[in-house]
């Protein structure tokens, strides 16, 4: 699809220039989290608002769902031998301050291949993707206006960050899964001390160069109350660590600056190489995606449109959600673009957290979460569109394989999926 531009000027993470309807959720809301009687009632049922205690509850929701799935993965393959997710082959993906240092840089050299890598996009359809690292910026620009905000979301960005993992495992000889960056650690560490972002060589690469005298991050307007972010400590070119070198060809589509202003070029699909910006923002990290909100994020909602709403941010809230704050949280260009986000590298670890805690949620009440889907197939349903259901497809374009269904991508044990999170 063909980006309309003054609304793709105008999109930032979070929130929209312009208020649309909400489409009304489709799914029944679940009266409570406690379903099979005992193990959740031990688990917290309000978000503490001290980050320390919040912090230990988000381990106490993980840990439940570990072996929530992990019992349903051994029940399923007794019963019915037809899953090809069994417990010897169940992947575990890790947070990146639990990784060894060999398994960091096991990590980010599969990146770097990738990016070395020719892309399998055809030239004449995304010219500015040159590598197999920007086929998947490709497709995340080509289709941002139909998956966020939408019914396919959570399950879009699953595959996404999947055929990622999939690309780094069977085209560059990674061994590993896909790790994660739990936002909770770096907002009690601060983000240039957490071990994703401290620029050594273990690390995902770190901040920016200092920018001095930059100003706000202003989203919103429009009718909408405007959100200020503070600017971070970087705002410049990434200058160590793995990606210090590394180019972004694509964009920028709609990437707000620090003068409350944002920047396009056009489409963002021409070749448009630049160096890699960081402005990491500890205080954004802390207002929006600390422990509570987390924990919050997980045992608040009932239903997935109030999950999926919450994540991003209820428009008009002033809220942008853990899936705002961790991009804001990183900052810099493409950090702060909602259409070419991931050519920043750390977006893979930014949304293997989306999932878990999607997954986390999910496994709080396996039998009414897992197939359930709200929202339509566009933007805060603008323009209107059909609901999104579980037969939905969901194309990657020349990222990744054939089109899957949403049905296929519900679940991260069954279908095509085999994994779950530590
Ligand atoms: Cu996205």
């Amino acid at each position: 699809m063909r980006l309309n531009a003054p609304l793709a000027v105008a999109l930032l993470f979070g929130t929209i220039a312009s208020a649309a309807p909400a489409p009304a959720p489709q799914d029944e809301a679940a009266a409570t989290t406690t379903v099979s009687a005992d193990p959740t009632s031990t688990l917290p049922t309000t978000a503490s608002t001290d980050t320390a205690v919040a912090s230990d509850q988000l381990e106490d929701l993980a840990s439940y769902a570990a072996q929530q799935a992990n019992s349903s993965v051994a029940s399923s393959n007794s019963k019915h031998k037809r899953g090809a997710c069994t417990l010897k082959n169940l992947a575990i993906r890790r947070e990146w301050g639990s990784l060894s240092s060999s398994e960091r840089k096991a990590y980010t050299n599969a990146v770097l291949c990738l990016q070395a890598k020719q892309a399998n996009t055809p030239s004449s359809l995304i010219p500015g993707a040159k590598s197999r690292f920007d086929d998947f910026v490709g497709t995340h620009i080509n289709q941002t206006m139909t998956i966020h905000y939408t019914g396919t979301f959570l399950a879009w960005h699953r595959y996404f960050t999947w055929s990622y993992e999939q690309a780094l495992r069977n085209e560059c000889g990674y061994t590993g899964y896909q790790p994660y960056w739990d936002w909770a650690k770096s907002a009690q560490t601060g983000v240039e001390k957490s071990p994703v972002f401290d620029g050594s060589d273990t690390s995902m690469s770190g901040n920016g160069v200092y920018v001095p005298g930059e100003g706000n991050v202003v989203l919103g307007g429009n009718g909408l109350p405007e959100i200020l972010l503070p600017p971070g400590t970087g705002g410049g070119c990434v200058t160590s660590g793995p990606f210090a070198k590394m180019s972004v060809n694509l964009g920028p589509v709609s990437l707000s600056l620090t003068n409350g202003s944002s920047v396009s070029n056009g489409d963002g699909l021409s070749y448009n190489p630049r160096c890699l910006k960081r402005d990491l923002t500890s205080a954004v990290n802390q207002r929006f995606a600390n422990a509570t909100s987390v924990v919050n994020l997980i045992v608040k909602p009932k239903d997935v449109w109030d999950f999926e709403m919450t994540m991003q941010g209820y428009p008009g809230s002033g809220d942008i959600g853990v899936h705002g704050g961790g991009h804001y949280t990183m900052g810099g260009d493409p950090g702060r673009d909602l259409f070419v986000s991931p050519g920043d590298p750390a977006f893979y670890l930014h949304h293997g957290m989306i999932d878990r805690t999607w997954w986390i949620w999910q496994q709080l009440d396996p039998s009414k979460r897992t197939n359930a889907i709200s929202g339509t197939g566009t933007f805060l349903n603008s323009p209107a569109s059909p609901n999104t259901t579980l037969d939905t497809p969901v194309d990657l374009g020349y990222a990744a394989g054939p089109a899957l269904t949403m049905r296929d991508l519900m679940s991260t044990t069954a279908g095509p999926f085999c994994y779950i999170y530590l």
